[in-house]
């Protein structure tokens, strides 16, 4: 049976702190930051030691991967990792693919929900770069926050850490931020919405009141990113006076990096501690094999639509 390649795809982080500038850079699409936006960019990475945990976890997550897809169908699947923002870039996996005389190929992206502006460009610059170096052909996975196993992981997660938080403590689901021009006919916010819901009717939360959705990590734009953000959500919800905590639920994310790590375990935890509120994080899912063990299987019934098609 022929080989089938699999790009999976992350976000990239600066291999160490000198890389953090060319990563910046990268971001913003070839844009120097000034000093200022790269000295608080920096000040964020410090507060994490330098550099934050994604790569590892990234190549845990691409091992499970690989194991599962082992387990399902041995010796069928070539996977390679491609970054947004970080070496290897997506590109680059395309080109490794190629080289190895593979062209029929698999795209999966480490994040649930889609948005044309987040998952769509990688998809897109994994499908023109597999268009150039081998002319091949390529099926991207573009969603999977309706997976059973992402939703039950989730919402195991979401159960245990509310297990450790006061009896009055809302849940909030956040997501990244996106500029509301990009959002424009968009199904991120509805699939987030979607999954969130999901998630608090597994984990039991009875009523809307025990959960709500908010929005993290917006950039520093003048123009108008989607909120609330979680910030002012905690802060809104101290003011109430009926809630003694806030558990945030990243189901947007899937490893603890500088988003989680500061945005959220620094930050939003410095918010709530200033404003009264006890304050939790569920863990993110990581390579936790039941999960990446449904990405897998994703994986095999893409490639498995690529066979049937013309
Ligand atoms: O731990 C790490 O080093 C990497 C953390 C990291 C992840 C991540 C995921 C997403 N982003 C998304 C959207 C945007 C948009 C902009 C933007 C900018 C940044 C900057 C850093 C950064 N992002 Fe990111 N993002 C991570 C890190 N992101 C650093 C630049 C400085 C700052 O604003 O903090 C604005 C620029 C642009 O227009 O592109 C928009 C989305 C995700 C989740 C999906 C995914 O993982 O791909 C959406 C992880």
């Amino acid at each position: 049976m022929k080989e089938v390649g699999v790009v999976v795809m992350a976000y990239g982080t600066p291999a160490s702190p000198e890389d953090v500038e060319p990563y910046y850079t990268h971001i913003r699409r070839g844009r120097p930051p000034s000093p200022e936006q790269l000295a608080d960019l920096q000040r964020r990475y410090d507060a994490l030691g330098g550099t934050s945990s994604m790569a590892e976890r990234t190549t845990a997550q691409v091992e499970a991967i690989v194991a599962a897809l082992e387990e399902r169908a041995p010796g069928r699947f070539v996977v390679t990792l491609g970054q947004k923002h970080a070496d290897p870039f997506v590109e680059d996996a395309a080109e490794t693919l190629a080289v190895a005389g593979v062209t029929d190929v698999v795209g999966l992206v480490l994040a649930p929900h889609y948005s044309g502006f987040s998952v769509g460009e990688y998809q897109r610059r994994l499908a023109e770069a597999v268009t150039t170096h081998s002319g091949g052909r390529t099926v991207g996975i573009d969603r999977w926050s309706d997976a059973p196993a992402w939703l039950d992981f989730t919402a195991g997660a979401v159960r245990g850490a509310l297990a450790e938080m006061p009896a009055k403590t809302k849940v909030l689901f956040t997501a990244h931020s996106l500029p509301e021009r990009v959002l424009v006919g968009d199904p991120y916010p509805a699939e987030l919405a979607g999954s969130a819901r999901e998630i608090a009717r597994r984990a039991g939360l009875a009523t809307w009141a025990g959960w709500g959705l908010a929005w993290q990590s917006a950039g520093a734009t003048p123009e108008p990113w989607r909120g609330p953000d979680v910030l002012e959500v905690i802060r809104d919800l101290a003011a109430t006076g009926r809630s003694e905590g806030v558990l945030v639920c990243a189901q947007g994310f899937v490893t603890d990096h500088l988003e989680v790590g500061y945005d959220l375990d620094i930050e939003a935890r410095a918010v709530a501690d200033g404003v009264g509120l006890a304050f939790g994080r569920t863990r993110t899912v990581d390579a936790d094999p039941a999960v990446m063990g449904a990405l897998a299987d994703r994986v095999v019934a893409a490639a498995e639509a690529l066979e049937v098609a013309p």
